[in-house]
Formats: C-alpha cells, sequence, structure tokens
C-alpha cells in the first residue's frame, strides 16, 4: 500500500471540481482597502494529500496540515519556502482513522517556524500542499472581502461598480419598480393582517431574496458584537470609518455599523405598529410569494412579496438587536439608538404576551420557513441585551430566572444558530459589564470557557481539527464552524490564553482548504475554492453573462443530509465532511448566507489583529 492515498475521495471527483477556471473578482477602487489579499486566480490544479489552509498562516499562529495518509508510522515532513529551500522539517502525528472524512490522516505541525513570505508548501514524501503565505497581514484583505458580501446582499441600494467592481454592480431592488412588486408596500399573506408595510431595505439572506428577521438578527448581532468586542479591546480602528467599501464611507461612523444598521432598519421595519392586532411583535419574515427561477436579478423578480406571521421568535430577535443596538450605536447616534430602545422594548412586552405565536416548517412556499419552536432560548437573549443596555431590574430578573441562565445547553456542541440564541446572552453577560454579582457573573465566563475547551478538545479529536462533533455536518456547517470559534475567541478574550486563539485561528485553516475536501470554501480565497455557490445574482455557471460569487462568499459547506437534488444524486455515501458539491444547484451544501459568512466577518476581525 502507498504510504501516501494518491486518489481523491468519491465526492470530489464525482464533483469534478479539477477543471473549471476561477473568475478573477471585480475591481475595486484606488481609495478602498487592499482586497484579494495572497489569491491565486489560476486554473484549479486539483486537490492534495498534503492540505494546508490556502491562504496561509499567522507567524504567531498555529501551523498545522492534514497529511491523507494510511501509513501507521510518522513520515517526515518539510517545510519550503518560495525558492524550495527547507526551511522546517520534522515528523508527522499519526492520527488514524477519522470519522468526519472517512480518511486515514497524519499532522504535521510546524507552529514553531516564525519566518514570513509567501510561495510557502509543505512537502510529505514527495507530495506538496498547495502554495500559501506566512504573514501578520493574512487575513486584512479577507476581513475587507468578507464585509463587501454584506453590502452586495443589500436591498433597496443600487450596488455600485466604484465600491463592488463593474462586473457585481447593479440597480437597486425591490423599491416598488417594474417588475418588482415590493418591498416598499408589502401586503401580508392572506389572513395575516389588512394592510400594508414598507420593509425596504436590509439584506437578502442568501441566494434568495427572502428576507427573514431570526436570520437577521443573528447575523446582525455578530456583526455588532464584532464591534463590541474590538471596542472594548481598544482594536476597534481597524473596523472604524473609511475601512470598508461602503457607501457610508466618511460619515464618522465606523464602517462595519453602517453595514449592521441597513438590517437593523429593516428588522424594526418589520415591528408591527402601534395599533394594530399584535402591535410590537415582529412578522416572522418577508419573500416572494412563489420560488423564482434561479437565476433572477433581485430587479426582475416579477414575484409578489409578502409578510408572513408575526412570531414570538422574530420578536425576540428584534428585541435582542435592537436593545444591543442601542448600547453599541449610542456613542455615534443618540437618536439612532434611542429608537432602537424603544422598538426592543416594545418587542419585548409585545413577545411576554404573546409567547405562543410558532414559526413552524409549514410555511415555506417562495421563501424558507425559519422554524422556530423553542422560545426560551430566544427570552433569555432578549432580557440579556436589555439588562446589558439598561440595567433595570425587570430584564434582570427576566435573565436570573431563565433556566438558560444556568442550563448547560447554552452553547451546543453543533453551534449556536439561528433557531438556539441562548449563547448569544451568554456571550454578552460574560463580556459586557452589568450589575451581576461578581460570582454570577464569573460563572457565566467560565461557562464561555467550558464551552470553548469543549470545541478545542472536538478539534484534537479529528483528523482535520474541526470545532464539531463528526456527526454534526449539517446544512450551513461552516457557518457552526465559525460560531464556535467565535465563542474560542471570546473566551480568549476573557481569559488571554492562547490554546483559545489557537482554536479559532486554525478553525479558518478548515474553512481555507485544511479539510476532506482539500478545498476553500471562501470564493476568491485559495488555490481551490468554491466558486459557484447558489445565487440567483451570482450566478455566472447559470447564466455566463452574470458573475460569480464576489470574493469572500463562504459557502454553506458539508451536509450529509443531501437536501437538494443535486446534491442527492451526486454525493450518495458520502462522508459527513466530504458531502459537498460546488454546483450551483446544489442549495443544500453550497448557498451562501448571511449568517454564515457574519461568524467568518467577526473571525477574519479577529485574526487580522495582534494578539
Ligand atoms: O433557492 C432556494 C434556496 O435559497 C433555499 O435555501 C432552498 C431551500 O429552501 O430552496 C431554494 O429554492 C429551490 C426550491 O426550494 C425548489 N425549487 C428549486 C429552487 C432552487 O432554485
Ligand atoms: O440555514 C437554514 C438551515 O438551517 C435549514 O436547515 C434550511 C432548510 O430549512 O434552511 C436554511 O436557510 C435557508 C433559508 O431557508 C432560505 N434562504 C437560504 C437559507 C440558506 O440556505
Amino acid at each position: 500500500m502507498p504510504a501516501l492515498v494518491s486518489a481523491l475521495s468519491a465526492a470530489l471527483l464525482i464533483a469534478g471540481l479539477a477543471t473549471t477556471p476561477v473568475s478573477a473578482p471585480g475591481s475595486t477602487p484606488a481609495s478602498a482597502p487592499e482586497s484579494h489579499a495572497g489569491v491565486s486566480t489560476g486554473a484549479f490544479a486539483g486537490t492534495t494529500a498534503v492540505r494546508a489552509n490556502q491562504l496561509g498562516y499567522l507567524p504567531d499562529g498555529p501551523k498545522r496540515a492534514t497529511v491523507v495518509s494510511t501509513d501507521t508510522a510518522p513520515l517526515p515532513w518539510q517545510l519550503k519556502n518560495a525558492a524550495g529551500a527547507v526551511v522546517a522539517s520534522g515528523a508527522t502525528v499519526v492520527h488514524g482513522a477519522d470519522a468526519a472524512s472517512g480518511e486515514s490522516t497524519h499532522r504535521a505541525d510546524f507552529t514553531s517556524y516564525r519566518g514570513a513570505g509567501s510561495g510557502y508548501t509543505v512537502v510529505v514524501e514527495g507530495r506538496s500542499s498547495h502554495p500559501f503565505s506566512i504573514a501578520a497581514g493574512l487575513y486584512a484583505g479577507l476581513r475587507s472581502d468578507v464585509m463587501s458580501f454584506f453590502y452586495q446582499q443589500r436591498s433597496g441600494i443600487p450596488i455600485e461598480a466604484s465600491l463592488a467592481g463593474a462586473a457585481y454592480a447593479r440597480p437597486a431592488g425591490h423599491l416598488g419598480v417594474a417588475p418588482n412588486k415590493g418591498d416598499t408596500v408589502v401586503p401580508c399573506q392572506s389572513g395575516v393582517c389588512d394592510y400594508s408595510r414598507d420593509v425596504r431595505g436590509g439584506w437578502y439572506d442568501a441566494g434568495d431574496h427572502g428576507k427573514y428577521v431570526v436570520n437577521g438578527g443573528v447575523s446582525t448581532w455578530l456583526l455588532v458584537n464584532s464591534f463590541e468586542r474590538a471596542k472594548a479591546k481598544g482594536t476597534d480602528a481597524a473596523l472604524g470609518d473609511s475601512t470598508l467599501r461602503i457607501p457610508e464611507r466618511g460619515n464618522g461612523v465606523p464602517d462595519v455599523l453602517d453595514e449592521a444598521r441597513w438590517e437593523l432598519e429593516f428588522l424594526m421595519r418589520m415591528q408591527v405598529p402601534r395599533g394594530k392586532p399584535l402591535a410590537g411583535t415582529a412578522f416572522h419574515k418577508m419573500h416572494d410569494a412563489n420560488w423564482t427561477a434561479l437565476p433572477t436579478r433581485p430587479e426582475r423578480d416579477a414575484e409578489q412579496r409578502e409578510l408572513h406571521r408575526p412570531s414570538t421568535a422574530a420578536t425576540l430577535n428584534l428585541a435582542a438587536t435592537a436593545a444591543q443596538c442601542a448600547r453599541v450605536y449610542a456613542r455615534y447616534d443618540a437618536a439612532f439608538a434611542a429608537r432602537c430602545l424603544d422598538s426592543a422594548r416594545r418587542a419585548w412586552t409585545a413577545a411576554k404576551a404573546n409567547p405562543g405565536l410558532i414559526a413552524t416548517d409549514a410555511d415555506g412556499t417562495g421563501g424558507g420557513a425559519y422554524a422556530d419552536p423553542t422560545v426560551g432560548d430566544d427570552f433569555y437573549w432578549a432580557a440579556a441585551e436589555l439588562y446589558a443596555t439598561t440595567g433595570e431590574s425587570a430584564y434582570r430578573e427576566a435573565v436570573t430566572t431563565s433556566p438558560w441562565h444556568t442550563s448547560t445547553g447554552a452553547f451546543p456542541a453543533a453551534g449556536f444558530n439561528w433557531a438556539e440564541t441562548a449563547a448569544l446572552g451568554r456571550l454578552t453577560l460574560a463580556t459586557v459589564p452589568t450589575g451581576l454579582p461578581a460570582a454570577d457573573t464569573a460563572r457565566l465566563r467560565t461557562s464561555v470557557t467550558t464551552a470553548a475547551d469543549g470545541y478545542l478538545n472536538a478539534m484534537s479529536g479529528q483528523g482535520y481539527a474541526v470545532p464539531l462533533p463528526a456527526a454534526a455536518y449539517v446544512w450551513g456547517s461552516n457557518g457552526q464552524v465559525g460560531n464556535n470559534a467565535v465563542v474560542m475567541a471570546t473566551a480568549y478574550g476573557l481569559t488571554g490564553q492562547q490554546r483559545y486563539r489557537a482554536g479559532a485561528v486554525e478553525s479558518l485553516d478548515y474553512l481555507l482548504g485544511r479539510n476532506a475536501l482539500g478545498q476553500s470554501y471562501i470564493s476568491g480565497y485559495g488555490v481551490l475554492s468554491s466558486h459557484n455557490q447558489h445565487h440567483r445574482f451570482w450566478a455566472h455557471q447559470a447564466d455566463a453573462t452574470l458573475p460569480t460569487p464576489p470574493a469572500g462568499s463562504l459557502a454553506g459547506g458539508p451536509n450529509s443530509g443531501l437536501q437538494d437534488p443535486v446534491a442527492a444524486e451526486r454525493l450518495p455515501g458520502c462522508a459527513p465532511a466530504a458531502c459537498y458539491i460546488d454546483d450551483i444547484e446544489s442549495y443544500s451544501t453550497n448557498e451562501v448566507a448571511i449568517n454564515w459568512n457574519a461568524p467568518l466577518a467577526w473571525l477574519t476581525q479577529f485574526a487580522a489583529e495582534r494578539p
């Protein structure tokens, strides 16, 4: 048997990944921050048995590669620089069978190498990784591109060539201009209400043009939290005004907050107005009455847009994010912060009065269901944000009497997500100063570090160091990797312990190529990277006149559920971490979404900082 397994995983061969060229991303304005750092846009070279982060490594960070090999003895590895000279060497650590990938693996650890440059490779028995950089500034360009994803997902505003690049420019979508029928005067679904609302703006959720409050909530929270964390640490200048390619550059407000505000304004428009039945609650979602075809440019969507029944979960997502808004935006725009707080308070009161408005899986025609039957976690999260912002005793009591305040289940092994939000309340109460007793705050902080240690433990037990259980490759698994990495990074902020920073940074290695398919899931980053994600405008694979997803778009990732026809047909029998196909029709493995790019934005901001 050969020492190195040269055959690629069956899933990858089926996917036919080795043939398609990568399109270059759109150009960026001269005044904009550098984009697309360290990226190769050459033709795909195919995967290799030595899997590394294809963007690269931080000089002071963990540096590990995974080697696919059935050999039971350690193998020699070499780190070579661009000139081919060996700059470090060692022996692999045998991991053996890896349940998630279905492969046998070794680990090559070159963390102790402290040089910097580009064009490095790890070589094991003549097999080479793709080339990568070792650079302190590795993540600055990616951070910028990951945030541009949000700008380019904006509804209700033209996407400017000067900001997004000519290929990505498009007219405003859903401003009531024919053939659009929304989103300025949007009626309810029949039987839900007898009036219309202006719910323009916000971000399109994903590859579809729906706008969903629960997913908007968790995504907005992550962007605002990324700023709140940096502000507390004193590293927020990198997120400040004129750091991103957005129209609000130069308005004196940190750009990441400008971007998040685009969604916050939409979320508040989704609140049922005073004087109407269920006043103060939030409509669960708004989207097309019927699924539109792929591709469909936003401004060409002719479907009727509709508001769907208010839900308790959506109402509490609004309460939580609007309360967070009131706290974080206060120093930049007091009037906006006050408007957020008023909305949050009304949402909280309405949720208390209407705790049984449950969004179910039945409502999935024309848009995603985002069923969220459990709302106790959302009550806890909203109470935590309202308490952290106001210090008021009613919210404090709601926090301390919630079972989620002490539950060991607040940080799921598979990660918090749009339906499981108690962790967000914990993260806020563990990091934002409040009037909780010191012992209680210490307990909450310990719950964060305990969760982080659990994710580190999951990583160390696997061939690819993924902070997920081997059985947890669900729809959006890449977002779940990101969310668990955010928890590890927060634990680093609380303790200064390097193992947490290493866990967060190493999670990026997984997303950028150190994985079962040996490919980067972030478009434009890596020799072999996703570029056919499911999207109705970035739909080059379906229509050559349309662009590929812009650099910095994260694919949903492996999903062992095979929940779309392409995945079901092409990936049967795949190992969980290999259940992925870079095909535009595979929405259950290869869509993009705001709740997956949001943790990536948080993490790239974190990784771009000096520790
Ligand atoms: O494009 C839709 C994607 O955004 C959703 O995540 C997915 C599941 O809700 O559904 C996709 O739409 C498909 C629809 O469900 C069935 N017909 C084909 C659609 C793909 O264009
Ligand atoms: O991210 C959502 C995932 O957790 C669900 O399993 C899946 C099916 O309901 O829906 C995902 O969300 C999609 C939403 O329903 C519609 N817009 C695209 C979202 C990402 O695929």
